[in-house]
């Protein structure tokens, strides 16, 4: 029997990957598939905890799926699948929420970051949101979590709810760990290279959309802010150019130092545009294979069908374990 550890990790389809997605999760997601079982899921569960309109959430949750196995996820070595096709999820979650206290979740700073963006809908849902991520990934007895550096927080609250479960029934849940790479866990925003990169920013300059065309993305890396310096040079303080130099290094594989040493002597234009051309170029392939599948609807659905099944069967057994160990009755 294949006994490789097991890997799940999730996306919200809230809209076209950025390249902070693709660099921070999905590149892992694709490296890691021929040495463990892995299994993804686009979460469009965790979606609706925001207003989505449902012609779009039914879009973009098609899109996503169809995207992901654009960059290279592959339906016959990994388990790819749609979270709401799976109904253990939301059973697990509400056992999972009478092991999760009330105060941890209130400390998660994506809450409060969502809750102060959205302050007329501050609904159970996102607060209870971090639970329903702890179901998936106890369901599937993942042993890592390859995210971004965001997610740090909410990977520290699934483990000590399996800890917890765990101290109470004896061994239950696998105790999850992030994989998190050092290099590009967190890809900031072109515009305010503070913050970190996203989907859902309001300006689309700040992030390079993985399906822009090649010209849109050249232009945005040109408009990237950067400061009054000239010389590319990896600084602290400097966020603007180490985001460009973090992301060139991811493309071509160059260190910061073979970065410095190519643009030695050439202006932040020059550097910002070998960027933008290197990043266009790596995704055109992306691009082409997504068009191609968004053409083909009914393999799509083949694919989403089947990984459901897939899904099912591995997390009933967790779920079962779990609730004969609670106490709940036999169905
Ligand atoms: P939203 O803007 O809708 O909150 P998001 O862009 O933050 O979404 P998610 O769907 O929440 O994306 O995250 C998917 C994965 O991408 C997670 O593993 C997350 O940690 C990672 N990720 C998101 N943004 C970045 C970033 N800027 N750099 C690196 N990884 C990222
Ligand atoms: N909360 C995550 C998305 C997510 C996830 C998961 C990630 C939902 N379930 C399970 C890893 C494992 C986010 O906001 N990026």
């Amino acid at each position: 029997m294949d006994r490789k550890p097991v890997i799940f990790s999730g996306i919200q389809p809230t809209g076209t990957f950025t390249l902070g997605n693709y660099m921070g999760a999905i590149k892992n997601w694709v490296k890691l598939q021929d040495d463990y079982r892995c299994v993804y899921s686009v979460v469009d569960l965790h979606s609706v905890t925001i207003r989505q309109e449902p012609k779009i959430l039914r879009e973009n949750t098609m899109r996503a799926y169809a995207l992901l196995l654009a960059c290279g996820v592959d339906p016959e070595k990994s388990v790819l699948f749609v979270q709401s096709h799976v109904p253990t999820h939301a059973e697990a979650a509400w056992l999972l929420g009478c092991y999760t206290p009330y105060g941890e979740l209130g400390r998660m700073t994506q809450f409060k970051d969502k809750s102060a963006a959205h302050s007329e809908n501050i609904n159970a849902g996102l607060f209870t949101y971090p639970v329903l991520q702890i179901a998936d990934i106890l369901l599937y007895n993942a042993s890592l979590v390859p995210v971004g550096e965001d997610q740090r927080q909410h990977l520290e609250l699934s483990r000590n709810t399996a800890i917890r479960f765990n101290g109470i029934y004896g061994d239950t849940f696998v105790v999850p760990e992030p994989y998190i790479q050092k290099e590009g866990g967190k890809i900031m925003s072109l515009q305010e290279p503070a913050k970190k990169m996203s989907k859902s920013d309001a300006t689309p300059k700040a992030y390079i959309s993985v399906l822009d065309p090649p010209d849109t993305m050249i232009k945005k890396f040109k408009s990237a802010v950067t400061d009054s310096g000239t010389d590319v040079a990896y600084r602290p303080g400097k966020d603007g150019v180490n985001n460009l130099i973090t992301i060139y290094g991811l493309i071509t594989g160059k260190t910061i130092e073979e970065t410095e040493a190519e643009f030695k002597g050439k202006g932040y234009g020059d550097f910002k545009l070998a960027v933008g051309e290197a990043v266009a170029n790596h995704l055109k392939p992306v691009q082409d294979e997504y068009y191609r599948l968004m053409d083909d609807r009914a393999y799509l659905e083949a694919c989403w069908k089947q990984g459901a099944e897939k899904a099912f069967a591995i997390s009933s057994r967790t779920l079962e374990k779990a609730r004969k160990k609670v106490g709940l009755l036999k169905r």
